[in-house]
């Protein structure tokens, strides 16, 4: 039978040479493809002898490092989930994921062994592993006893490769499902549209527990066989150094913007460069115009979600489909990927005319199979023709670039990460002393938008908004906490008493610019 697994794919394309450099990281290390193709058996045999059920989850909250990459690569081979974890998420956060998503495994680091194994063995987890970001823990002491070769599960399109838990307006984060298929198909879309060359490199210097940096950047360069420079966290110094040694970038709009403010930054550093991607939040068109000043090259904005991979992207070469456009246009995201469909709605069901606004909505072999053990929510965000509710609001203009301009779900972007309000809200309302709030995001400089909490207290409490941002940071992830909290007398109103969050977002919007 034809094995789908994406593993497969992946292995396919490693280059016949399997001693030549696969990943150099910002430590001076190197990994060959056969020491990817070696290490990945060797943690596939691993979970192989837990004898676990197959499509088993495997959560994973541990350091970037290429053993993580190996890890990820290891589950799909051995044909199991692979449920990446933010390092920034607190105990809470990561009892709710661990309970929900119910792992057969989890590996975490050295130093959370403690609280994370006493949370997971409670849910009922067999296994807990650790990885430390130096190679450390228990997860390849292991798996050094297991053999080198190993042959990939067999799976199909349809079969679920990963959970990617996003939160939403209302209630518990979901865990959108992604199958084999979903990524395969937009890996090698991507691979053709965005041109990859032979000797292209890329630079990884994204966290590797989201879309963005798990799969669009780390299967973008293995499906053609690409070195990646491994860079553990960003630096922008860093990044613009090994400009000469690479190729490709990928980077949400903040890592742009630091680079930006380095006066390494030159056409003569980026002149071996190839191509810039963007994507996760809005580029502002002053970041796309002053890259293109500083270096001399245009970046690629593309659009995505969890949900779904890759959606639409400006063009790298001419698009047929568009009469051979080539402009990637500032303030866009270009057009719908070949094989997706994407279409702008009125109150989610007839479409707008051209250049009219309204809900996108799409379809495709990259879309999501739903929410984990969420029916329900998963019917609610499809309509009754197939086509996925992105919650985001945009238009398509004459020429066929979509644009977005905002967003139907209270959702603030921050440095590329999502931050939910009523997460936040729910958070600050359980605080003792406190009535009501409301949370908005507001333009920052680095990280284009950032929450601000506004708070009213119960009559003749008072509330400190030092205490509330130290008691926010013990409960939830570090980029989720505002940046500014506020109490007032009485919050913005309409005569249904709603809270009107536009009316908050006008009067902050000053805080930081
Ligand atoms: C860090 N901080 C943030 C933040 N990142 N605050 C708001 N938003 C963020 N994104 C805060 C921390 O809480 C901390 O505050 C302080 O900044 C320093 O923390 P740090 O860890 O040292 O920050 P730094 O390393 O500078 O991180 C910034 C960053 C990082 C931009 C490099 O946020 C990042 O890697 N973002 C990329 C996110 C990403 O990959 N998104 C892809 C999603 S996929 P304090 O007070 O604690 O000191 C997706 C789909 C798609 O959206 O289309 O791709
Ligand atoms: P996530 O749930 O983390 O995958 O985030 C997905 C959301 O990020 C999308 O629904 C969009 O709102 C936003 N997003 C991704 N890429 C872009 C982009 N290029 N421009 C604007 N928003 C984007």
């Amino acid at each position: 039978m034809n094995n789908q697994n994406l593993f497969v794919a992946l292995r396919d394309a490693f280059p016949a040479d399997l001693d030549q450099t696969a990943v150099e990281t910002d430590e001076g290390l190197s990994y060959s493809w056969r020491d990817l193709d070696r290490a990945t058996a060797m943690v596939a045999n691993l979970l192989d002898s837990l004898e676990l059920p197959a499509a088993s989850r495997i959560a994973v909250q541990v350091e970037k490092s290429v053993e993580a990459m190996v890890l990820y690569l290891a589950t799909l081979r051995a044909g199991h989930v692979f449920l990446p974890l933010n390092t920034a998420y607190q105990r809470g956060e990561i009892e709710y994921f661990i309970g929900n998503a119910e792992p057969a495994v989890v590996v975490c680091s050295p130093k959370n062994f403690g609280w994370v194994s006493q949370i997971a063995f409670t849910a009922g987890t067999k296994h807990v592993f650790t990885l430390g970001e130096d190679r450390s823990g228990s997860l390849l002491e292991r798996a050094a006893h297991h053999g080198n070769q190993h042959t990939p599960a067999v799976r199909q399109d349809d079969d679920l490769a990963a959970i990617l838990y996003t939160s939403g307006t209302t209630g518990r984060s979901k865990g959108a499902m992604l199958t084999h298929g979903n990524m395969r198909s937009n890996a090698e879309m991507l691979r053709a549209y965005w041109q990859w060359q032979p000797d292209d490199v890329l630079i990884h210097a994204l966290p590797i527990f989201h879309v963005h940096g798990l799969f669009v950047a780390i299967h973008g360069a293995l499906i053609n066989g690409s070195k990646m420079i491994w860079m553990s966290r960003f630096d922008p110094k860093q990044a613009i150094a090994r400009f000469p040694d690479a190729t490709v970038f990928m980077g949400v709009p903040t890592l742009y913007v630091r680079m930006l403010a380095e006066p390494s930054l030159t056409p003569d550093q980026a002149a071996h460069m190839r191509l810039f991607i963007s994507g996760s939040a809005p580029l502002l068109i002053e970041t796309f115009n002053d890259w293109q000043t500083r270096t001399g090259h245009t970046i690629l904005e593309r659009y995505g979600m969890s949900e779904t991979v890759m959606l639409t992207s400006n063009p790298c070469g001419p698009d047929a489909r568009y009469g051979g456009a080539t402009e990637r246009r500032g303030g866009t995201v270009g057009f719908p990927l070949p094989g997706v469909t994407l279409r702008v709605m009125e109150d989610d069901a007839k479409p707008v005319p051209p250049g009219e606004i309204g809900g996108i909505q799409v379809q495709g072999p990259n879309v999501f199979k739903g929410y984990w053990r969420m029916p329900e929510k998963t019917a609610e965000e499809f309509t009754a023709d197939g086509f996925f509710k992105t919650g985001d609001v945009g238009r398509v203009d004459e020429r066929g670039y979509v644009t977005i301009v905002g967003r139907s779900k209270d959702l603030i972007i921050s440095g590329g990460y999502n931050v939910y309000p009523a997460e936040i809200e729910a958070a600050i309302n359980d605080m003792p002393g406190v009535m009501e709030s409301a949370v908005i995001g507001v333009p920052h400089p680095d990280f284009g938008e950032v929450g601000v909490a506004v708070i009213i207290a119960r009559p003749g409490a008072a509330v400190n908004p030092d205490q509330v941002i130290v008691g926010l940071k013990s409960q939830l992830a570090n980029f989720k906490i505002p940046k500014q909290c506020h109490v007032v007398d009485e919050l913005p109103r309409n005569t249904m008493g709603k809270v009107q969050k536009n009316l908050l977002r006008e009067q902050y919007r000053g805080a930081f610019v």
